[in-house]
């Protein structure tokens, strides 16, 4: 009892510290449980701090970037600038700030978007506090893997480059320890790899699975798809009967080992990775530990209102829960797309 008001005591006076002196860099947290944990992060004030970071989940839900594109020996090159910052404040829940570390100023970072063969050149540029990287999930040489090469801060500059693939949807993010506290901090983005022969057109989407430890106790307070709670459920995605649906999913929770994907009202066809053209189930529900991502494709037959969440309740229940408004087109009923034979 003595050791509990004790750990309280410490941890209220050091959680007390933090606050009062934001950017004074505490780096010590006892967590609830009485573990001690230490970190390079400061805690920002949002009354101190000028840069909030709006995000848009419905402009990022099918927002891809394909990068300045030119030609050489008949090779396409993909240009894109990265710039890292770690100074922003984002307003995760009504009242509720916290520091975002950012990739082009979002929280997930642009979805990068390639064909398999291309070559891709990103220009990183360091803008934050601290150093970071890129470490982009793939294939390439070990020197661009962003992992030994850390990009100091103030404008540190590192350029990646390597040639497309495998084709699929992989996951980018900085490689700096400590690493929980760069990733949950949400530095990290999805990077597309297409087919050269593309995929069936389909109404294309990006969710990023991703969860907000507000009070630094190693949990994660919130979560989300696409980083802003319960937005897809007060927001519905509209989308068509008879209409090919794609989604690019990626789980880039921090703390918790599983996540998943629940659809209602259907089924989806998955392809772990994206990696293969053949789905390896027929599902409503897959689990997906941390990066671990897929492609999921539907179509709805009936109209109406469908829900889509975490099938973990309690990530649900904090915010891990959207709709697909699902509107009537009787004018695709013909339409062909993946035969599902289901
Ligand atoms: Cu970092």
């Amino acid at each position: 009892m003595l050791m509990l008001s004790a750990i309280i005591g410490v941890s209220t006076i050091i959680v007390f510290s933090v606050f009062s002196e934001a950017q004074l860099e505490p780096k010590v947290f006892v967590t609830h449980s009485g573990q001690v944990i230490r970190t390079s992060g400061d805690v920002l004030d949002p009354l101190y701090t000028a840069s909030t970071v709006e995000f848009d989940p419905e402009k990022y839900l099918r927002d891809f970037n394909y990068g300045r594109i030119s030609e050489s020996n008949g090779q396409t090159i993909r240009e894109f600038t990265i710039i890292a910052e770690d100074d922003k404040i984002q307003e995760i829940s009504p009242g509720v700030f916290y520091n975002v570390w950012t990739f082009n100023g979002t929280v997930p970072g642009p979805t990068i978007r390639a064909t398999e063969g291309d070559l891709v050149r990103i220009h990183f540029i360091n803008n934050g506090s601290k150093s970071h990287t890129m470490h982009f999930h793939g294939i390439h040489p070990a020197e661009m893997d962003g992992v030994f090469e850390a990009v100091g801060s103030g404008g540190g500059q590192f350029t990646y480059e390597f040639e497309a693939g495998p084709v699929g949807v992989h996951p980018y993010h900085c490689h700096v320890m400590p690493l929980e506290e760069h990733i949950s901090h949400g530095l990290y983005g999805v990077y597309i790899v297409d087919p050269k022969e593309g995929r069936p057109s389909a109404d294309e989407m990006v969710m990023v699975l991703n969860g907000f430890d507000t009070d630094f106790d190693t949990e994660n307070n919130f979560y989300a798809a696409n980083s802003i709670p319960f937005y897809y459920q007060h927001h519905p995605i509209q989308i068509k009967t008879n209409e090919l649906i794609r989604i690019y999913v990626v789980n880039m929770v921090e703390f918790d080992p599983i996540n998943n994907f629940h659809l209602h009202g259907n089924l989806y066809n998955y392809y772990p990775t994206g990696t293969s053209t053949v789905p390896s189930t027929y599902t409503d529900m897959i689990t997906l530990s941390q990066t671990e991502r897929g492609i999921m494709e539907f179509k709805y037959d009936y109209p109406g209102k469908y829900l889509f969440h975490a099938h973990k309740v309690e990530f649900s229940e904090k915010g891990w829960v959207g709709i697909f408004l699902v509107n009537d087109n009787p004018a695709q009923k013909s339409q062909t797309g993946i035969d599902y034979e289901n």
